[in-house]
């Protein structure tokens, strides 16, 4: 019955095949796909699917709750919602929809660069939600230092620095498609450094992008604004102690949803090594294939202090707008907080590397 489906959604996986049923074949295989041979795209999903939990009992859950910060920020639960582009091309809600359920929620979102709506227009139609802005530095520096000064303006609260993407990955399914992204739908950053408006593809914005960063250029992000720079997109110990080292205020353990280079492991996989080089000194987050309140509080327990979800976030804007993704981050709330219940911890800072056994991960 047209109407009810929303509310025949119970998780995840329920949304994506709402949201397959919506979107035309482009616009899916962009957003569900990844590079190469989708290995690493699949790997990041079966890594939860290869860790078991070991549950406490008789612990007093009571009063538990999923509440923590980040960067300081209280949040409702250690679930963020990661930055994706064209939000637009799922729905006419977009970025805003997407801003304003996250604001409901109590939770972060991170607005990208490659947005289909303005960081003013989201920071005015979520005013008050914690909200972070994903950077991607275009060649022309006036336009990158714009759109700094817009999320300074705009209230956001960190800049997120998106250093896994230098080039743009191999996608194939976008190449069978010719996934483009039409001059009538805007992406304010893209027509700011052409001086207009154009259909193009992904290929064609990246092509405007600087592929000179260094770690030099934290350093310079950091100094440009007071806001933390936080370095998505690292899974090694090098990286992470680089980042550290470069002034990161932050790191994102991400392999950019399997979209990048194909063939890295699975990201909470890579968690326990950035954990143990960052040693406490920033916060360290993680996304890619978490889909279950369950995958939060093993991400949580490994020592992320939070975790980012990307593609069920998109499938609930295709499927509802704002109220499906209202209805999708209200029910992983619900599951965060009965897996910390379940697993014996009351806030998601009681929970360790304990609460978790799986092949080759030792304590
Ligand atoms: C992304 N991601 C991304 N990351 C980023 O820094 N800037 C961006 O503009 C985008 N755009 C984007 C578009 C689409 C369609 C997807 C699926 C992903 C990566 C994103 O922030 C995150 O790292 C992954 O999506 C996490 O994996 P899951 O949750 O999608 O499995
Ligand atoms: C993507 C870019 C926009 O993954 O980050 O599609």
């Amino acid at each position: 019955v047209p109407g009810s489906s929303l509310n025949d959604a119970f998780n995840a996986a329920d949304f994506e095949a709402l949201a397959r049923d919506k979107l035309d074949e482009g616009a899916y295989g962009y957003f569900a796909g990844g590079a190469g041979d989708e290995r690493t795209l699949r790997d990041n999903i079966d890594a939860y699917a290869r860790t078991t939990l070991r549950p406490r009992v008789l612990v007093d859950v009571s009063g538990a709750s999923a509440a923590t910060t980040v960067l300081g920020a209280d949040v409702s639960m250690p679930l963020l919602v990661a930055p994706v582009a064209f939000q637009r091309v799922a729905h006419p809600d977009g970025e805003p929809g997407t801003a304003r359920a996250a604001a409901a929620a109590g939770t972060v979102m991170c607005l990208s660069t490659l947005a289909t709506a303005s960081a003013q227009e989201v920071a005015e139609a979520a005013r008050g939600g914690p909200r972070w802005f994903q950077l991607y530095c275009f060649s022309d520096r006036g336009v990158t230092e714009a759109l700094v000064d817009q999320a300074v303006d705009g209230g956001y609260q960190a800049i997120v620095l998106t250093v896994d993407a230098p080039l743009l990955g191999r996608r194939e399914r976008d190449l069978r498609t010719g996934f483009a992204i039409p001059a009538d739908l805007e992406v304010p950053s893209f027509s700011r450094a052409i001086g207009g408006r154009r259909e193009a593809t992904l290929q064609d914005m990246f092509k405007l992008l600087d592929q000179s960063l260094t770690w030099r250029d934290v350093e310079m992000l950091a100094e440009i604004s007071d806001l933390p720079v936080v370095v998505k997109g690292v899974i090694t110990s090098e990286d992470a102690r680089l980042a550290v080292d470069h002034g990161a205020g932050a790191v994102v353990v991400s392999n950019h949803g399997g979209r990048q280079l194909d063939g890295v492991p699975a990201t909470l996989d890579a968690l326990p090594e950035v954990v143990d080089a960052v040693d406490g000194r920033v916060e360290v987050y993680v996304d890619g294939g978490v889909r279950r309140g369950t995958d939060v509080a093993t991400a949580v327990a490994l020592g992320a202090r939070a975790a980012l979800i990307g593609r069920p976030v998109i499938w609930a804007l295709a499927a509802g707008g704002e109220e499906g993704v209202a209805r999708l981050l209200g029910l992983l709330r619900d599951e965060v907080e009965l897996a910390l219940a379940l697993l014996g911890c009351p806030s998601p800072d009681a929970l360790g590397p304990e609460h978790v056994a799986a092949p080759n991960r030792h304590r």
